[in-house]
Order: structure tokens, then sequence, then C-alpha cells
């Protein structure tokens, strides 16, 4: 038989909301849980959600300001957080955010004892680092959604330079979630062939502008589109939802996600959590998958390793 399953989600707004209505259309969980401090925001999209019940496989919603609702959970979803405004970078809101996990993580913590904590809210590499603090959880137990979303924008963009399915595209993006991350270029893979013989086989000249444009690209992808629509949530819907279900459903597959980065790749700034492509399941960070990265890409990595670990340096906790 099924195991039954719980998914708490904290803060429902527009990238909670994404995560949420994804796992339900999904199937992912018997139970959702939903968490917010603005009690008229959190029951209008409870109802909202129930009302699509006769639409959706059979999941049980329940909202609440008091985290008892969490009670049992086996993944506890955190998306609660100021969010940027256009031109703020992700470390700007560091501040904020830390105040309020000191009022989030415990209690979930207390209801949830055994759960897997995945950080949404920015910035998220120190928000994985401060949940993981917070929590006293064993390190495989805390992981940060991370570069999983620079990634899919990497190879959405790949695809469509080569104009092939982006689903056949195998390429990482790692180090923070932000202005520092690292394109893997030795990863990429089109349908199984290393990119530069795919180029050669299709015979498109190789471009080191080109690809360095589709990375820095993927880095002004969360500036372009908040300065468009003011936030954004679909992608980070799909790309934590692909999480939910690997953890549940024990997949075992690799997602570059922000985990506890010591010791890899030379990298020995502290407890720096930083995306890895980490192999995941029911017990969350299974192992760091240990893909080859060239000496410029270590180099890269290991700056921005430093980049978090100066901002990390200045926290209180
Ligand atoms: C993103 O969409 O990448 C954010 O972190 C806001």
């Amino acid at each position: 038989t099924k195991r039954h399953t719980k998914i708490s989600v904290v803060g429902v707004g527009n990238v909670g909301m994404a995560i949420a209505q994804t796992i339900l259309t999904q199937d992912l969980t018997d139970e959702l849980a939903l968490v917010d401090a603005k009690p008229e925001k959190l029951r209008g999209e409870m109802l909202d959600l129930q009302h699509a019940a006769a639409f959706l496989p059979r999941t049980k919603i329940q909202a609440s300001l008091d985290y008892s609702i969490t009670s049992g959970s086996d993944l506890c979803i955190i998306t609660a957080g100021v969010r940027q405004n256009p031109g703020e970078t992700r470390l700007n809101l560091l501040e904020r955010n830390l105040a309020l996990f000191r009022s989030i993580v415990p209690p979930l913590v207390k209801y949830s004892p055994d759960c897997i904590l995945l950080v949404v809210s920015n910035p998220v590499d120190v928000l994985t680092y401060v949940a993981w603090k917070l929590s006293g959880f064993p390190v495989n137990r805390v992981i940060g959604s991370g570069t999983n979303l620079d990634s899919s924008r990497f190879r959405f963009l790949i695809a469509d330079h080569l104009d092939v399915n982006a689903q056949d595209v195998q390429a990482y993006i790692v180090g923070e979630h932000g202005d520092s991350s690292v394109a893997l270029w030795s990863s990429i893979s089109v349908g199984g062939v290393p990119v530069l013989s795919f180029l050669e086989r299709q015979q498109i000249a190789y471009e080191k502008e080109t690809l360095e444009k589709i990375h820095k690209e993927v880095v002004e992808s969360a500036y372009e589109v908040i300065n468009l629509k003011g936030y954004t949530s679909w992608a980070i819907g799909y790309s934590v939802a692909s999480l939910a279900r690997t953890i549940l459903r024990d997949q075992r597959r690799v997602h570059p996600v922000s985990v506890l980065a010591k010791g890899f790749y030379g990298i020995d700034d502290g407890e720096v959590f930083l995306s890895l492509p980490a192999q995941l399941g029911r017990s969350g960070v299974l192992g760091v998958t240990n893909v080859h990265l060239t000496n410029e890409e270590v180099e890269r990595l290991r700056d921005s390793a430093k980049t978090i670990s100066e901002v990390q340096g200045q926290l209180n906790i």
C-alpha cells in the first residue's frame, strides 16, 4: 500500500501558492497544510484551492495561523519572507528574513521532528544554513531549492538555442542561487551527447560568447521577470514540485540543490550551503554527485562559496 504523505507550505504568497497548486495538480501528497501570518489571505487561498476539489486528485487541504496544523509532515516547504523589489539582490533580504525564520523553523521542528525542511525563501543558500542551525536537524534533512530553478532556465535557453527539447538537455548551474552562480559547460549534454560533439555533429559553430551570453541571461532571468511582472512564481512552483516528487517518492534523482558544501571541490569556507548536484530521496540528501568540473569551474565555485561565506560571517545566529 502507498504510504500516507503530508506536505506543509509556509507562506501563501505567489511562490507558496504556485508550489501548492503544482503539488496538487501533480498528485504528490495526501495532505497539504498551509501556514501564513495573514488570516484573510490564508483562508481565501485555502478555500479557493478546496473549491477545485472536483477537478483534482483527492488531497486534504487545511490552513491555519497555528503551526499545530503542520503536525506530522513529511516535507515542510518554507517560502515565507520579503521578496526582491526591482533591482534588489537576493542577499539584500537577509536581515528581514532571518528574523522571520526564528519564528518559523522552531514550530515546524516541534510538530514534525522527522520532516525534511525545504527552504525556498531568499537568499536561499544562507537561509538554508539558518534553517539547519535553528532546526538542529542532521544535515541531510535540510535542503535549499537553490539552483534547481537556474538549471531549468539554463536548460530552456540551451534548448531554445539548439532547437531541441529542454527535457533532453542535461545541464547544471551550481553555486549561489544568485549573481555568483556557476554554469557547468563541461556537464552539458544533449540527448546523451556531450554538447561540444553535438554542436560539431549538427555543424553548429561553437561560440564561447554565445554560451557566456546564455549564462548571463540565466543570472538576469529573475531580475527580468521581477521587472516585468513583480515577482517570479510559475517556474519556481514546478521546480519545487519536482524536488517534492523526488523526495516523497524516493526517486533518488539528481538535482542541483543547496546542501552543506564543505569539503567538496576544495571548498573550505566553514559551513557554507550552496548548490551542487545532489541525489535526493525519502531521507533527504543521499549524497553529492561528483560531477567533473574544469579548473575554471572549480575556481568560480570557490568564489561563489566565498561570497556566501562573507554574508554568513556577518550573521548573528
Ligand atoms: C528567482 O526567480 O530566481 C528568484 O530567486 C526570485
